[in-house]
């Protein structure tokens, strides 16, 4: 299961070219651009399987980093601010990881 089995692959493409340069990445504007936030909520479910490379039932910091990675293998890692604002934006209870809800509420608001 791959990502590109939910989204066009011009989708995540375009999403991937628009922040290519370092700490321009915006969580909101990406899941616009790469068409997630369009999709139904169990679309998106399976997009945060996807994400939850250990299947802990969270993306935690560590995950979150390689997150364009996920969309594109020759992407680029996030930088440490851009992976501090992801987190901040999308974790609503504070623990430090994003849920699958709290990721659901961030990608379809
Ligand atoms: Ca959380």
């Amino acid at each position: 299961m791959s990502l590109s089995s939910i989204l066009s692959a011009d989708a995540i493409d375009n999403a991937i070219k628009d922040c290519q340069a370092p700490d321009s990445f915006c969580p909101k504007k990406f899941f616009q651009i790469c068409g997630l936030s369009k999709k139904s909520p169990a679309e998106v479910k399976k997009a945060f399987a996807i994400m939850d490379n250990d299947a802990s039932g969270f993306i935690e910091e560590e995950e979150l980093k390689f997150f364009l990675q996920r969309f594109s293998p020759g992407a680029r890692v996030l930088t440490a601010a851009e992976t501090k604002n992801f987190l901040s934006a999308a974790d609503d209870d504070s623990d430090g990881k994003i849920g699958a809800d709290e990721f659901q509420s961030l990608v379809l608001a």
